[in-house]
């Protein structure tokens, strides 16, 4: 898989690419990052690559010129054509689906926004899609192309060792996690679940597999109305709603959910 992400803080990128997961992939070579600053595509004094917007108003613009320059310099790193994306504020919400998707095509050219935005005509010739990563205002783009290439990094094939990898996903896909414990088995007085020490693995199936469904409808129901259910499946979230209804107090859950106990 080939990145190229036009930018003009190239070291955030860049230095955040050395973590975890993200890290193995670049070192193992299955991940490759290129990073464009459209500051060296300007030869000015200044190396201008922002400029004030037209109509007035607050803050800077990102200049067509040097971006469309730093675009074609990515472009010209990738064999075949490779999907050209603005990350902005208003994008299409990315997901696992983009990210599934993107990770088969090989290639991706991220342009991430800056400032006030991107002049609209370097948007409408030069990029193919624009994605956003959710509903609230960040002061750029660059974190935004990190959070794509995590995602993506992920799905491509050798990057997770085999007990992190697919296998799970069949079972829980769509649905949050369940909870996690290690040892101690107390811990200020509460008990690890006492289906986790039994070594019932049916039972321990089972008993994530409700709670998956039982967080994920209290906190995300559209996730649940999304992937449907089995007839297990419904069984075991019933299981999980009459078990919560016969307990009282808090349990550090309820901040997380909406009105139902
Ligand atoms: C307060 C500024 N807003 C005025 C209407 C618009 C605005 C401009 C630039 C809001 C955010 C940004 C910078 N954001 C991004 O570059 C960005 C972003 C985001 O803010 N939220 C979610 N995903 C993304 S991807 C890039």
């Amino acid at each position: 898989m080939r990145i190229a992400v036009v930018t003009v803080f190239p070291q955030m990128i860049r230095e955040a690419l050395a973590y975890g997961v993200v890290g193995r992939a670049v070192e193992r070579g299955g991940l490759l990052v290129d990073c464009i600053d459209p500051r060296d595509q300007v030869h000015d004094v200044h190396r201008t690559v922002d400029d004030r917007p037209y109509g007035g108003g607050p803050g800077m613009v990102l200049k067509a010129e040097p971006l469309a320059a730093a675009l074609g310099e990515a472009a010209a790193r990738f064999e075949a054509g490779a999907k050209r994306v603005y990350l902005g504020a208003d994008g299409r919400r990315f997901d696992q689906g983009l990210a599934r998707e993107a990770a088969a095509a090989g290639g991706l050219i991220l342009l991430a926004g800056r400032y006030e935005g991107v002049d609209e005509r370097l948007l409408e010739t030069r990029i193919d899609e624009r994605w956003s990563i959710g509903d609230y205002v960040l002061s750029g783009g660059e974190l935004a192309a990190l959070v794509v290439i995590d995602a993506i990094a992920r799905l491509i094939p050798g990057t997770l060792g085999s007990a992190q990898s697919v296998e799970q996903e069949s079972f829980s896909d769509g649905l949050l996690d369940w909870p996690h414990y290690t040892r101690p088995p107390e811990f200020d007085g509460r008990r690890v679940p006492e289906v986790l020490l039994s070594g019932d693995h049916a039972a321990i199936r089972r008993w994530r597999l409700r709670e998956a469904l039982g967080r994920t409808w209290l906190c995300r129901p559209d996730l649940i109305e999304r992937r449907g259910m089995s007839a297990e499946e419904r069984v075991l979230l019933e299981e999980y709603l009459a078990e919560r209804a016969g307990r009282d107090g808090r349990n550090g859950f309820d901040s997380m959910t909406r009105s139902q106990k």
